[in-house]
């Protein structure tokens, strides 16, 4: 990275200390760093007895044939056990495990702990009764319902790995992973309220498992939630509802304790090129990874806080931080179907308000909407109860953290850039929140035990100040232990680039700062070269969402015959720019280049800007940058089977038929 195009982020001198109160109280304080460096080993092993074991560990890392990695061998615990049953058999069945919030306004639910441990042995014996056994992989493709995660600790109870595929996917996507990791056994909803009206799941179902059987896999049942009550097809040999299968089953269910390294889960993530990759999580490593950073990073005091993640299941964030993290640690959480602007855009201040939350977690694409709608909406609510805030998905604009930060959290509450990733697991450079300093757009360091690094080309630590790629040095609980079927590519993809220094490469352009302190830059594919400077993504977006009309932007290199590649930016405008219509977009455009070039340096000035109404985004908000640099480059646009909406591609190229 050229030193002149990090100047603009590396100027944030914002600084934020941890409230006194939250700092004096903290889970973890600084010596866990120290503590950490010392022994890693030592310092999992302390984390792992926070869990329920059925038989103790003999060593806590085998490393001994990298990169597979085994952490606790020797021990054996249950998922499901440490995730309802261990509350319950503490006495604290009674406690609310999760506070249902469905779309439709005063349709909710909560389920306490022991309702909970009853749903999850109903369900797994339901499982056992439809003939899936341990190490069978079961698709779930749900929306955000209860029974989503009761159907995600009956597969883990029986040792049987699910898959979860996010219900915003495609028919094609789903039989894709079906028949990737071998699916016999899919677990739906008639479908799920979404914008005010049922969204179908079913159909998509039944497509799937008509292509899936086209490749050979077939899928012998489909288990039905009724969740919207909307017409579904039917197939008798293979359909099953939710409620005839598991309602009537016996709340008993005695869990065997799994190895260590059993699987529990397949998550799919797509990469740029290639068929989406199956991450392999396994058990014991990946529940001490989520459950103790979950407890360290939210600084979680399971007794009094009311947590909510907005997260999809479908993404990891789902898995790790709404179900088995918070689940494990025994506390209190929100969980709500639809989207935040149904029936209304403070539907989701309504709901903390409601529920006092306490810790809130979410996206920064989901706070540049809410920059994007106004301050008003949050103001209306009392949001006084939240202490924590988190952040997740993307690096986070400084202007959106302060955002955040002032509007959500009432000018004082900490708020923690937790970087991490489907293949990590577990959250690994954070601030913690009683220790750190806050710097809005930094996710700071390595959280205690695990090693993160900024390295050049070769491997060498970069000095403070410098920009190179993200590394992580050393082993960790909750690891991907390989892509499913694919120890090949595994190694290929993330263990090649280092192979002699052993670093995993996380794909991730980073920068230290003057104090040591990382940055994130976006994915190394889509870094810009603009004559001969390599330009990050992020940072030119940060410069754009800096200018008060802006809510957000992505910038992509569009090929150039002059530069090789010219900066391309789409932006999509605050509403309360576009209401005076002040300025002509002609006008608005030109200032929005020269705020760039000011904010950064000329190299930096973009060729084009185009307002849009939406950005390609996946499930977790991500922006897909190849789909608009199709667009820059008058391309035909590629697969949009991983957009959360397929339709937003439309959008966008009206607006750029139209000139604008
Ligand atoms: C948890 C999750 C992983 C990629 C990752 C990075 C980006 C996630 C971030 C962040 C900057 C953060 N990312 N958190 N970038 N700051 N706090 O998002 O997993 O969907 O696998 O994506 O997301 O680029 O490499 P996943």
């Amino acid at each position: 990275m050229s030193e002149q195009t990090l100047s603009n982020l590396m100027n944030e001198d914002r600084r934020f200390e941890p409230p006194a109160d939250l700092a004096a109280d903290a889970n973890v304080r600084e010596e866990a760093y120290a503590r950490g460096d010392a022994d890693p080993e030592a310092f999992w092993a302390d984390a792992a007895e926070r869990l329920d074991w059925g038989r103790k560990w003999d060593r806590v890392l085998d490393w001994d044939d990298p990169p597979f990695a085994k952490w606790f061998v020797g021990g054996t615990l249950n998922a499901a056990v440490n995730c309802v049953d261990r509350h319950v058999d503490a006495g604290h069945g009674d406690k609310v495990a999760i506070h249902f919030v469905g779309e439709p306004e005063d349709d909710t639910r909560d389920l306490t702990y022991a309702q909970l441990k009853d749903e999850v042995c109903k369900a797994t014996n339901a499982l056992v009764e439809l003939g899936v056994a341990k190490g069978d992989r079961v698709a779930i493709y749900m929306p955000m319902i209860p029974e989503t995660v009761v159907a995600m600790l009956a597969c883990a109870r029986l040792g049987a790995p699910h898959t979860v595929v996010f219900g915003g996917f495609s028919a094609d996507a789903l039989a894709n992973r079906v028949v990737d990791c071998g699916a016999e056994v899919i677990i739906t909803s008639d479908g799920g309220f979404r914008r005010g009206a049922p969204s179908a799941l079913k159909p998509a179902v039944d497509e799937a498992v008509g292509k899936a059987s086209e490749q050979g896999q077939a899928v012998r049942s489909v288990l039905v939630v009724r969740r919207t009550g909307q017409d579904v097809d039917w197939d008798d040999s293979r359909d099953l509802w939710w409620h005839d299968a598991v309602d009537g089953q016996s709340a008993d269910h005695e869990a065997e304790m799994h190895d260590s390294e059993h699987p529990l889960y397949v998550m799919y993530t797509s990469g740029t090129t290639g068929k989406p990759k199956g991450i392999l999580h396994t058990t014991g490593g990946y529940l001490v990874g989520t459950s103790f950073t979950h407890w360290e990073v939210f600084d979680l005091k399971p007794e009094t806080d009311v947590y909510w993640c907005t997260a999809d299941v479908g993404w990891v964030t789902g898995h790790s931080y709404m179900a088995y993290g918070p689940l494990a640690n025994g506390c209190t959480q929100v969980m709500y179907e639809g989207t935040p602007d149904s029936p209304h855009k403070g539907r989701w201040w309504e709901i903390v308000e409601k529920y006092g939350v306490t810790i809130f977690y979410t996206a920064p694409t989901a706070i540049r909407t809410f920059m994007k709608w106004g301050d008003d909406i949050p103001a209306k609510f009392d949001l006084s109860s939240i202490r924590l805030l988190g952040s997740v998905g993307e690096p986070i604009n400084p202007e959106a953290y302060v955002w955040y930060r002032e509007n959500i959290g009432a000018g004082s509450v900490p708020v923690v850039d937790t970087w991490w990733q489907t293949e990590t697991g577990q959250i690994m450079i954070s601030p913690l929140p009683g220790v750190t300093h806050g710097k809005p757009g930094s996710a700071m360091k390595a959280l205690p035990g695990v090693a993160a690094d900024v390295v050049d080309d070769l491997g060498a630590s970069v000095p403070n100040g410098s920009g190179g790629y993200l590394v992580l040095q050393k082993p960790w609980p909750a690891m991907l232990r390989t892509l499913w079927g694919d120890d090949e590519r595994f190694k290929d993809t993330y263990w090649s680039r280092y192979a002699e220094k052993g670093f995993y490469f996380a794909g991730d352009g980073a920068k230290k700062d003057d104090d040591g302190d990382i940055w994130l830059l976006g994915r190394v594919d889509d870094v810009m070269n603009v004559s001969g400077h390599r330009l990050s993504t992020t940072e030119i977006e940060s410069a754009l969402v800096s200018h008060p009309k802006v809510a957000e932007a992505a910038v992509v290199g569009a090929a150039d015959d002059t530069t090789g590649q010219a900066v391309c930016a789409f932006v999509i405008l605050r509403e309360s720019a576009l209401e005076g219509g002040e300025a002509a977009p002609d006008e608005l455009i030109e200032e929005l280049r020269k705020h760039v070039q000011k904010e950064i340096g000329a190299i930096a000035k973009p060729r084009q800007v185009m307002i849009v109404p939406e950005l390609p985004k996946t499930r977790s908000g991500k922006i897909m940058r190849r789909l608009l640099k199709d667009v820059a480059e008058h391309r035909e646009v590629g697969d949009v089977t991983t957009l959360a909406d397929s339709t937003v591609m439309d959008l966008i190229k009206d607006k750029e038929g139209s000139g604008a």
